[in-house]
């Protein structure tokens, strides 16, 4: 499997050579035109012959191109990976070292310690990747989702990535989405990838974007008409002329962020923004295959118009009129123009100073999101205007970062005192060390990120995090508040004159072409087979996997309550990241952060809960391995939009490793669903949603007939309450007739091992 440091176009053109058949087939299949998602999905298709494409229903075996892993994510799904037996991948795959960089003083002292702190953990990669056959891209080469824009993305494809964010290859016209870690396993083992065929939203632009309006405002504004949940089990396809006006890395943008609207993926079609992109960054083969195919690489023109004939749901949006928005505090749908961020502020008391603005992050950090705000800087420093707080850039690629310096972009934003980070999430994960402001004290950030939950940048939940567009960020910051919109008011310059910002149209693609920077790209060697992968049994920071036990036949009887949460809970609430990203290659030690963050529905209280074996009240993770230690089996209660967020499976893995047998909520996200499935957990939401108020703290659960357990058939569950009483209710679950057998083998990897290891 020859892993280079970008799609080889043998690749892309065999996909291509698929397209006239497996489109007309398509065609003929639905009997009518089609969307650009459902091209490139049909394209994809397992078993093309296969007739049940119902959407929101039908589960449909999948065959990806590519599989990218990121190292907060890929050392599970590695260790998994290790147990199938295999000697290599069989789907080019690549891990990219980006989550564990913390950010502190500056982008070489922070890479440094990265790399001497993570040591054992890039080597475990590393080694891994070569001996397996994968690609590997060293600490400091960027954050996975602008590397694979750069290098592997391309137009019809379809990728998976152990990230929620890896739809930001929408951006290229791929159907590219994300998924567990044990998701990448069936897929890099050589198995096909079983998904939901989605409903489809179509988000129609028109317009042009103009002044500070930016990509990132209508994803912002599309957040808030669908909310956190309204994009679950679909693929959002924008087309129309606005869309058409967008540049290959705004459209990046936008798809990105889907990922906040739960959807599954986002895309928008090849045009010509994405092939300059595409020449611009070396690929000009790709462009010119993709020129070659373009018909089938964009909707059916009959799609475009008359889309609510093809979309479940079609929503408008005129770029001309779009305002710059700002989204947060403490979800990202909470979205309002900037111009009424003040009094909403005010009403609801949040800090109205800026304490810290924050530009970079997979969303926001490609060479014209970095022109346009370092534009900004430069004429605030024309125009006698500072910086008075903390100014953070993070580049998201090694190749941005080294273009960007070039051109001379690094140093405006050095002039107005700004720190330069490392090429990686650093702070948008938690990996910031921050060193300005003490836990505790309230105080509002600005960033250009995706994701706001509490604690997500500082680890403070006293922090109110408002996610916006890089331009935005940067005038709030220098005007040090949250009521100030930049197109509209004035600030006064050091010289006590009142002046205004000005924002200006950036530049699409560096006029000198992008300059590669460090290459800090592995190959794997031909042959791997004699190198060895070292996992230390006394490490703390990686431990090889014990495969759970398969199911006993048995229905789960009598089960006390874990946690029952109430309101949000992501998976940042079930294993947060920020300082437990050191132990996401232990399966052990990480569960120490078990639903640290879930508050409790009984009482309010947060990561604390009631010992059922001695009435104790101690932390979630405590009770949990004390439950594991004495062979107590348990389940968990969930609100709505359980597990909302990322990808991370370590939110299955550890209530799976401590003895969860079933997560019962109002409703799931959609990773965190497959990833409970995956590894054995019966995820089941209530047929009613007000039966969640039915649960007492120390009322018992017992899940029936099991050995029934069908497609489409509810799961009868029994409340025992404290006082003897008991209330029978109805659950539903989504289990394919193929899924239940993972649930039967105790996880899919179970599955896969039975066949791989014969
Ligand atoms: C995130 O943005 O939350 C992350 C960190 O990138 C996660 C993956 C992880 O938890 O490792 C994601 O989005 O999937
Ligand atoms: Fe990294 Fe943040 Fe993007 Fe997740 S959202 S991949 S943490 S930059």
């Amino acid at each position: 499997m020859p892993v280079a440091a970008s799609t080889p176009i043998d690749l892309i053109q065999g996909v291509y050579a698929t397209l006239d058949q497996r489109v007309a087939a398509g065609r003929a299949h639905f009997g009518r035109a089609l969307t650009l998602a459902e091209k490139v999905l049909v394209t994809h298709l397992d078993d093309p012959a296969n007739t049940n494409l119902e959407r929101g229903e039908s589960y449909v075996d999948m065959r990806p191109d590519r599989v990218a892993l990121q190292d907060a994510t890929a050392q599970m799904t590695w260790l998994q990976f290790m147990t199938a037996g295999l000697d290599e991948v069989q789907v080019p795959t690549t891990t990219h070292c980006d989550h564990l960089i913390q950010a502190r003083d500056d982008a070489k002292l922070d890479l440094q310690a990265a790399v001497d702190g993570n040591a054992e953990v890039y080597d475990f990669l590393e080694s891994v990747c070569a001996r397996y056959g994968a690609g590997f891209w060293k600490p400091g080469s960027g954050i996975i989702h602008q590397v694979v824009l750069e290098q592997y993305a391309f137009p019809g494809g379809m990728m998976i990535g152990t990230d929620s964010h890896t739809p930001n290859a929408g951006g290229l016209g791929m159907v590219a989405i994300g998924v567990g870690g044990a998701d990448a396993v069936d897929i890099m083992t050589g198995f096909p990838w079983n998904f939901r065929w989605p409903r489809l939203i179509g988000v129609h632009l028109t317009g042009e974007l103009s002044g500070w309006a930016a990509p990132k405002d209508v994803i912002l504004k599309v957040a808030q008409i669908l909310t956190v949940k309204g994009g679950t089990g679909a693929i959002v396809e924008y087309f129309g002329s606005g869309a058409r006006s967008l540049s290959a890395t705004g459209k990046g943008t936008i798809c990105n962020m889907g990922a906040e609207i739960g959807a599954t993926t986002s895309l928008f079609a090849y045009d010509d923004a994405v092939g300059r992109y595409l020449k611009a960054t070396g690929r000009e083969a790709v462009a010119d295959a993709a020129d070659a195919v373009a018909h089938h690489l964009r909707a059916d023109d009959e799609v475009e118009a008359d889309p609510g004939a093809y979309f479940d749901q079609v929503i408008e949006i005129d770029l001309s009129t779009l305002s710059p928005h700002i989204n947060g505090p403490h979800t990202p749908d909470l979205a309002r123009p900037v111009a009424d961020l003040g009094d909403e502020a005010r009403a609801n008391g949040w800090p109205l100073e800026v304490s810290a603005g924050l530009i970079g992050s997979c969303t926001n950090s490609s060479y014209e999101d970095i022109t346009r705000a370092a534009g900004i800087a430069r004429d605030a420093i024309a125009k006698g205007i500072s910086c008075k707080v903390p100014l953070l850039v993070t580049p998201g690629s090694e190749q941005v970062r080294a273009t960007i310096e070039r051109d001379g972009l690094l140093a405006d934003f050095e002039a107005l005192g700004a720190t330069v980070l490392a090429n990686a999430c650093g702070p948008c994960i938690g990996q910031w060390d921050r060193q300005d402001v003490e836990d505790g004290v309230p105080n509002s950030i600005v960033t250009s990120y995706n994701r706001n939950f509490p604690k997500r940048n500082d680890g403070y939940a006293t922090t109110h995090a408002f996610v916006t567009s890089p331009e935005t960020v940067i005038a709030l910051t220098l005007a040090g508040r949250l009521d100030f919109d930049p197109a509209n008011d004035t600030l006064l310059n050091d010289a006590g004159e009142e002046v205004r910002l000005s924002v200006g149209t950036g530049e699409e693609l560096p006029a000198q072409g992008f300059d590669p920077g460090a290459d800090t790209f592995l190959a794997p060697p031909e042959d791997g087979s004699g190198i060895a992968v070292v996992v230390s049994p006394t490490s703390e920071r990686l431990q090889q996997l014990t495969p759970f036990p398969a199911w006993d036949g048995e229905d789960l009887a009598y089960l006390p309550v874990l946690v029952k949460a109430q309101g949000k809970c992501t998976t940042d609430h079930i294993s947060m990241a920020g300082p437990w990203l050191r132990y996401r290659g232990h399966l052990e030690n990480i569960s120490g952060n078990l639903y640290m963050g879930a508050v409790n529905a009984h009482g309010g209280e947060v990561g604390i809960g009631l010992d059922i074996t001695d009435g104790e009240r101690r932390p979630y993770p405590e009770i949990a391995k004390r439950y594991h230690e004495a062979g107590i089996a348990w389940v968990v209660i969930g609100d709505e939009n359980m597990g909302e967020g990322s990808s991370r499976e370590h939110a299955a893995m550890e209530p799976r490793f401590r003895g969860a047998r079933a997560v019962i909520a109002r409703s799931f996200a959609r990773i965190h669903q497959t990833n409970l499935k995956k590894q054995g957990v019966l995820p089941l939401t209530f047929a009613d949603p007000a039966d969640y108020d039915a649960i007492g703290e120390r009322d018992r659960i017992s899940v029936n007939g099991l050995v029934d357990l069908a497609p489409d058939t509810p799961v009868e569950v029994v409340i025992s309450h404290e006082d003897g009483s008991s209330t029978t209710i109805g659950t539903n679950h989504t289990f394919s007739s193929d899924q239940i057998l993972w649930f039967h083998a105790g996880s899919s990897l179970n599955l896969i091992r039975e066949q791989t290891r014969g």
